[in-house]
């Protein structure tokens, strides 16, 4: 197989992001007069449910008690989501949350070599602009042929909907592609998109399940034996 393109996760791979997406929940809370704090363990347990928005719902309906949802609901979670996505990308903006190890020489040596680029997350535009702008510059939309982001599909992750999304868009089969992930549910769903897949964790992933990962690595700090394992001549 030709490596013909390299699809990105976000959170977790592009950049170690999830405590910024935690501290921003929190002040969004706090901002709405909400005693909920995620901690770090709980955030833990939360990750287990992809997007910002599903995420609040699943602690609203499986770890709160005795909380009575307000009429609009759905509506509440809207608001409660762009607030703290306003808190996120202003950590972003303010270059708090770098690109991981090996990131942006892997994205300007693929580019170098003729391979495609692409985004596959779960969470919003809005917030891949923010860590991109800061972390590639004013151009990084142009590096990248295709960027699916959240709620452009139906299911998030673990479901391939994203993945999917973006092979069509690059009009290249499964085989010609790789997948960069981080997590349990990320690899779910490029596997299920048949996408080799290539898992870089983090300390919020390191403990999950990785089976059917073509390789498990720390992260990319060692570009050149990555560039064997995926046949990149640099
Ligand atoms: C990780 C996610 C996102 C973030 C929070 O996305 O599941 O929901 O945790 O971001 P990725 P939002 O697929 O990049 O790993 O609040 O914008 O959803
Ligand atoms: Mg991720």
């Amino acid at each position: 197989m030709t490596l013909k393109a390299i699809i990105f996760d976000v959170d977790g791979t592009l950049a170690d992001t999830e405590d910024g997406h935690r501290k921003s929940f929190n002040k969004a809370f706090a901002e709405n007069g909400l005693d909920w704090n995620w901690d770090v363990a709980l955030y833990d347990k939360l990750l287990k449910v992809t997007g910002g928005k599903e995420r609040i719902k699943y602690f609203v309906s499986d770890f709160l008690k005795g909380y009575t949802k307000p009429e609009n609901f759905d509506d509440f979670v809207k608001h409660l989501h762009a607030i703290k996505t306003g808190h996120y990308t202003a950590m972003l903006r303010e270059g708090s949350i770098p690109l991981r190890p090996g990131i942006k020489q892997l994205i300007n040596d693929a580019r170098k070599a003729g391979i495609t680029l692409a985004i596959a997350t779960t969470t919003t535009a809005e917030n891949v602009t923010a860590l991109l702008e800061v972390g590639l510059g004013k151009d990084w939309a142009s590096y990248f042929a295709a960027n699916g982001c959240g709620d452009i599909v139906p299911l998030k992750k673990p479901a391939p909907d994203i993945y999917n999304w973006v092979l069509n868009e690059l009009k290249l089969a499964p085989q010609d592609c790789i997948a960069l992930e981080d997590s349990y549910n990320g690899l779910r769903s490029s596997l299920a998109a048949n996408i080799k897949t290539y898992i870089t964790t983090n300390p919020y992933t390191l403990k999950q399940d990785f089976t059917g990962a073509a390789a498990v690595l720390e992260d990319l700090g060692d570009l050149p034996s990555f560039y064997k394992m995926i046949g990149l001549r640099a």
